[in-house]
């Protein structure tokens, strides 16, 4: 299980000694006679006003014993420099090998463990030999995680317990042991650099505040996390100062820098690329964060209620702080006790789960007014640890900001990146100014079910433009299982004239899945649609509309669409749609709760997690209502009744070509075989 978000390092093609080097600035025609050019028009990218990816004139001239014969008879000789091809930076053989790494420590503008100096963070840079022996410049593959340096224990012991009943102090849990600081140096990551010095750019790698070798506290989404990046950047620009040592004066530079950095990572990382883009640092030319976490609230709460990610029960953002605090053992008590235990622990309300200003201030979309870079941003719609909703809400408002954004989803769980083609045409566009055309392409990019992650489809735009909001009633019989159809077709007729209440029995004793298989439950309420007949289209946010009533104040409400029958299978897209959850307290204010009132109902309505998914015929479209979701929410004891009241309580789901696709999906008709599916990857 990948967690939020251990990234596990890709492997590093060994460094080779390439005789290549050698003649790295011969010229032209030597390179073609070497096979790494070709003279056909495909590499006619121009590249500050020369062809063929070469630029300039030799700066050092090179040794003659060095130059195989062919070359000493050219009167002229060009640098070397990257080449690009289809908009797309391509390996250039003499930049696979001999690489320069060394590691820095650039000063930020903070000082969060408080020692009186501003805190420096670990950085390390991989990038072609030919920055130092040709004067060559480069732009900037930058990725920022707290995850560098050694992680921290998942064990039930150091996570809260979910055993928790609602509005009620949570039961406290043991600490971890420190983390054994393991920061390597001067490489802290292989990530990236195997795709992109080869390439033409160089690979930064910093580990953020309080974690590894870089000084300060950790915060988990803290403004220093935000700060840190910026200062790296500024130093890749010549504005931040870099030193050899944590707290020496010998200076680093990095004269090899164009000033041009993307940032790229997944889970953690990916949240940092997008903080450094809050900042609106200059020289931050474009981000491509991967399942990014862009609030904790969304992460540890969802809409009033206590909500866990998925696989990490009773983890909270404490729980994450201990997690990745492998940092300096001289500002451990300082960090501890201010970030944590006073920050944290006092303000993250694990009582009620309402929002309020700690969590506000770790919310990245409250601080989008300085982002300008372009964002390609990438998310599965099966995350249920961070939840697809993370991208989808910044995605909208980056959006709407004007800033150029792109769009790509696929159908797994958490993590995956854009396929390596998009990403170069992504970076090069921005990083190396290739007029390529990206920003000119549909705005989404989505892998279809059973289909290679590497092959995704484009959209217009995400949610599909043709996809319409379709409301449905839902007719009684929710413990076997009742019917649900839309609002507006004749199937209404079925039902709603009677006010119909059906009830739910709390018990978070029986699973999502066990509920769903069962063929009456008295903790649940079951609702489908119609076996369909060929396949159906969702696409965006789903919503559900509750009237409800309970015994006491408060209840957990889980909501679960799902695709029946339940098969259980390991598909992730076969069971399970989409889902969401709520604390009905929490109707009218997320902030501040109404209690509930035994006997009076209201009306709670949310929006279940973000999806694009095509529901194959044979399947029936199954909308399960409930209280605690044993996977997610607190555990309280069982037994809370609530009781929904059928007339007042509505889904809302996003179609494909609407009611009219929906009435044709239903139609019975003979069902088609299903398509042979590729492994997905
Ligand atoms: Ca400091
Ligand atoms: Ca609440």
């Amino acid at each position: 299980m990948v967690r939020f978000a251990r990234i596990i390092n890709s492997l590093m093609p060994k460094s080779s000694k390439l005789s290549m080097c050698i003649h790295l600035a011969a010229n032209n025609r030597f390179l073609l006679a070497l096979g790494v050019l070709s003279a056909s028009a495909h590499f006619g990218t121009v590249l500050g006003g020369t062809a063929l990816g070469f630029i300039g004139e030799l700066a050092d001239p090179i040794p003659s014993s060095n130059l195989a014969s062919s070359t000493q008879q050219e009167s002229t000789v060009s640098k070397i420099g990257p080449v690009f091809e289809d908009g797309q930076a391509q390996v250039v053989p003499a930049f696979k090998s001999d690489w320069i790494e060394h590691d820095l420590f650039v000063e930020t503008e903070f000082d969060s463990d408080n020692d009186g100096k501003l805190d420096r963070v670990h950085v390390s840079v991989t990038r072609p030999k030919q920055t130092d022996t040709d004067g060559l410049k480069v732009p900037v593959i930058y990725q920022s995680s707290p995850y560098y340096a050694g992680i921290g224990s998942t064990s039930s012991a150091h996570m809260w317990s979910p055993r928790q009943n609602l509005n009620s102090p949570p039961p406290k849990h043991e600490t971890p042991p420190q983390i054994p600081q393991m920061s390597k140096r001067p490489r802290l990551s292989g990530e990236h650099i195997g795709e992109w010095v080869p390439r033409g750019f160089a690979v930064v790698h910093s580990s953020s505040p309080g974690t590894g070798l870089s000084q300060g506290c950790p915060t988990v989404g803290g403004v220093n996390e935000s700060l840190a990046p910026k200062a790296v950047i500024d130093w890749l620009n010549g504005r931040a100062k870099g030193y050899t040592s944590v707290d020496g004066d010998e200076g680093v530079v990095a004269t090899w820098c164009t000033g041009k950095v993307g940032m790229i990572g997944t889970s953690y990382n990916g949240t940092l690329a997008l903080a450094a883009a809050t900042t609106g640092v200059d020289g931050l030319e474009c981000i491509v964060p991967v399942a990014p976490n862009t609030s904790y609230y969304h992460y540890y709460r969802s809409n009033g209620l206590i909500r866990h990610p998925g696989g990490y029960m009773g983890e909270d953002i404490d729980v994450l702080y201990n997690f990745i605090h492998s940092g300096y053992d001289a500002s451990r008590d300082y960090c501890d006790c201010n970030v944590r235990d006073k920050g944290m622990l006092e303000d993250f309300d694990r009582v009620r789960g309402d929002y309020n200003e700690f969590w506000a201030s770790r919310d990245y979309l409250n601080q989008l007014e300085r982002m300008k870079a372009p964002m390609l941003m990438a998310h599965a719609f099966n995350d249920w640890n961070v939840m697809p909703e993370h991208s989808f809400r910044i995605y909208k408002a980056v959006k709407e900001r004007g800033i150029p954004t792109k769009a790509y989803y696929h159908q797994g769980g958490h993590g995956g990146q854009p396929p390596l083609q998009l990403l170069n045409r992504w970076f090069t566009r921005y990083l190396y100014d290739v007029q390529n055309g990206i920003e000119q392409e549909p705005n989404a990019w989505i892998v279809r079910e059973g289909k290679r992650n590497s092959k995704p489809e484009t959209y217009p735009e995400y949610p599909n433009p043709e996809s319409v909001s379709v409301p449905f009633a839902i007719h009684p019989g929710g413990r076997t299982i009742g019917e649900l159809a839309p609002k507006t077709s004749d199937t209404t007729t079925l039902t709603t004239a009677n006010a119909s209440i059906e009830e739910i029995i709390d018990n978070y004793s029986f699973s999502g899945p066990q509920m769903l298989q069962a063929e009456w439950c008295n903790h649940r309420l079951l609702y489908a649609t119609p076996k369909l007949s060929e396949p159906l289209h969702l696409s965006g946010v789903s919503k559900i509309q509750l009237k409800v009533a309970c015994d006491r104040p408060t209840a957990c409400l889980s909501v679960w669409l799902v695709s029946l029958p339940w098969t259980g299978s390991e598909r992730i897209t076969d069971d399970v749609i989409t889902r969401g959850w709520a604390d009905p307290a929490n109707a009218a204010s997320l902030t501040e709760e109404t209690p509930m009132v035994p006997g009076e109902f209201r009306t709670v309505t949310f929006e279940l997690q973000p999806d694009d998914q095509i529901i194959a015929a044979g399947e029936q479209i199954g909308l399960m209502i409930f209280s605690s979701d044993r996977d997610f929410t607190l555990w309280p004891e069982p037994g809370t009744r609530l009781e929904i009241d059928l007339s007042g309580t509505q889904l809302d789901l996003p179609i494909v070509g609407g009611i009219d696709a929906y009435s044709k999906a239903i139609e019975p008709k003979p069902i088609p075989q299903k398509d042979a599916s590729e492994p997905e990857e």
